[in-house]
């Protein structure tokens, strides 16, 4: 076959993005016949967006399988934090950390809100509770933790301390799709939890989130902010902005929904085989989960202490791009040191985030990622150690 000069530069793109690399992930999707089979309705609709069937479907479908009570579907996670922020009219100081993707502390920002941030926990790399209460000034008005990498905070203590400071409280859930802490599904949770179903999570509907709730007068108004305050063809009660789920991106969502236990197991094969290639190794940590959290295995971060592996964390990342594997430095930097915050925060105030922020590797990990790959990651981490 011929290829023309478009195909030739199709080709050239996707070689730069993934031929003959790991990368950190991968997405998952469905077959291509399966989506083509799911979407087919959308030509006889032609009923595209603006919470239409499948949009229906999915949102009752994750209800379900997510085990909360109320759930809206939105554009991405990012909007969930975001509009959830200001459909609870908070106010003055939100606490949160800084050891998570830009989206939690941009959220807080955009909303014209101060982010106060709380230093993390060693272990397992969630709000350090213990440090929480000395943050509460007269001002603060929310706790938004986030269940770092699929690690669970510690629910218990941030409800009491919410709830005697009167406080609300927003997980950042991006990163626990279909995790249950101590049987309950991990969105019922706080006064809200917020999704992520971007391409790179262990469920995506291409772009995509949700947020999660209990009380119905909240969820009006993230209705009201998702679709204009719209009501009807001729009624606009509120001043709202776009973040609705189009019906392609609902459809991605049903297909990947049927195969997301499936997915699950896979990335459990290939993440206990880092752990019996790594488990070990002096100088190298890989995450554990606890006990009490039926985990997704969403992310493998591993710390490296590089004075007893010899080898720190920025080099083992480069001698694993040199054999074009890339892993990501998540969370690196902090977002108390982005530049667009220069001068603001003091990222000393949280020395035990500053401390892992530089030792920590995210390794390769997605359903299809190969047990030979993952020996052979291993391998060459190993041949770091001096
Ligand atoms: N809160 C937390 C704690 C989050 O981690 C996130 C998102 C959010 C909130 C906000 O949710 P969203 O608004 O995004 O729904 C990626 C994702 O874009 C981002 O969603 C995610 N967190 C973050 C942890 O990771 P980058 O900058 O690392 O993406 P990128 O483009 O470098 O992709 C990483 C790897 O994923 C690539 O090396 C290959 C793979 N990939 C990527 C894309 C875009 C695919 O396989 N397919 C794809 O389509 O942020």
């Amino acid at each position: 076959m011929q290829m023309n000069s478009k195909d030739n530069n199709y080709n050239k793109m996707i070689d730069k993005f993934v031929t003959g690399k790991i990368l950190v992930t991968r997405s998952s999707m469905p077959s291509y016949e399966e989506y083509c089979e799911e979407i087919r309705d959308i030509w006889d609709t032609r009923w595209l967006t603006n919470m239409g069937p499948k949009h229906k479907k999915l949102q009752e479908d994750l209800k379900n399988y997510l085990g909360v009570e109320k759930i809206d579907l939105l554009t991405n996670g990012h909007m969930a934090l975001e509009l959830t922020m200001q459909a609870l009219g908070l106010t003055g100081e939100v606490i949160t950390t800084p050891f998570t993707f830009a989206s939690t502390t941009h959220a807080i920002v955009r909303n014209g809100l101060t982010p106060v941030f709380c230093d993390i926990d060693p272990d397992n790399f969630t709000i350090d509770t213990t440090k929480l209460e000395a943050l509460i000034t007269d001002k603060t008005s929310a706790i938004v933790p986030v269940h770092v990498y699929g690690n669970i905070c510690n629910i218990e203590e941030i409800q009491r301390i919410a709830d005697k400071h009167g406080l609300k409280v927003i997980y950042d859930a991006a990163h626990t799709f279909g995790e249950t802490y101590k049987g309950r599904g991990i969105g019922s949770f706080g006064d809200v939890s917020c999704f992520s179903f971007h391409a790179t999570k262990v469920f995506n509907t291409v772009e995509g989130g949700a947020v999660c709730f209990k009380d119905q007068a909240f969820g009006d108004k993230i209705y009201d902010l998702k679709n204009f305050g719209i009501h009807g063809p001729e009624i606009v009660e509120s001043v709202g902005a776009n973040a609705k789920m189009n019906e392609f991106c609902a459809a991605m969502g049903i297909c990947n929904l049927r195969h997301v236990d499936e997915e699950i197991a896979k990335r459990k094969a290939v993440t206990e085989r880092y752990h019996e290639r790594l488990d070990g190794i002096e100088g190298v940590k890989l995450n554990r989960v606890s006990d009490d959290v039926k985990p997704n295995y969403a992310y493998l971060p591993a710390v490296f202490d590089e004075k007893v592996f010899g080898c720190g964390r920025d080099e083992v990342y480069s001698v694993l791009a040199e054999h074009n594997i890339f892993a990501r430095k998540y969370f690196y930097p902090l977002t108390n040191t982005f530049e667009c915050f220069a001068g603001k925060y003091d990222p000393n105030e949280t020395p035990v985030a500053l401390a892992v922020n530089k030792a920590v590797l995210t390794l390769p990990l997605y359903a299809d990622l190969e047990l030979e790959q993952v020996d052979r990651i291993c391998d060459i981490i190993i041949s770091c150690k001096k």
